[in-house]
């Protein structure tokens, strides 16, 4: 569990420096972003604009499952994906709210029993926000 709350408190940190507009507007890879959330540390889980799934929840490689955000902004785009587990899973503009896709069976969670789903928002091309849930992923049913 450890990690997991590491992680989130780190990106939870992230956010308040993106909405604090210090990170310099500049573009930034999903690697590098990653990379700035396990360099920083903070406070809380910040599902942000994502209203399901809420943390926790509990999902099954194989499933198809739906990740959907408050509302349809069509100047952003979004990529979701694992943190450290998987590439992108789903995205593209954010005209459309809900995004599904298919577990795959890298997302499994550890012994930790927990999983970072990230969704990754920029407009063009410069970083908005990471948002982020926590989840467990199990093998298939
Ligand atoms: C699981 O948690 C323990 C203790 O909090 C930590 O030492 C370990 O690195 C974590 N392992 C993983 C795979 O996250
Ligand atoms: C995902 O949402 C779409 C509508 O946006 C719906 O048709 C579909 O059944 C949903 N899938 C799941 C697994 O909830
Ligand atoms: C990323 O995953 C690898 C194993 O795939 C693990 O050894 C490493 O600790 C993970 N790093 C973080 C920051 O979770
Ligand atoms: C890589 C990175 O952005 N690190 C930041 C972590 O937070 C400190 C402030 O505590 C910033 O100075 C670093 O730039």
């Amino acid at each position: 569990m450890r990690l997991a709350i590491l992680v989130t408190l780190a990106i939870a940190f992230f956010c308040s420096f993106t909405n604090a507009l210090l990170i310099p507007r500049q573009v930034l890879t999903n690697q590098e972003i990653t990379n700035l959330l396990i360099t920083n540390q903070s406070v809380s889980e910040n599902p942000g604009d994502i209203i399901s799934p809420p943390n926790y929840d509990v999902w099954y490689v194989g499933q198809h499952v739906n990740v959907t955000f408050r509302q349809e902004d069509p100047s952003e785009t979004v990529s979701i994906f694992f943190f450290n587990q998987t590439g992108t899973l789903a995205g593209g503009p954010l005209t459309q709210s809900t995004f599904e896709f298919v577990v795959p069976p890298e997302a499994v969670s550890g012994q930790n029993k927990s999983s970072l789903l990230l969704a990754v928002r920029r407009k063009n091309r410069y970083l908005q926000a990471v948002d982020a849930v926590i989840l467990e992923v199990l093998p298939a049913k």
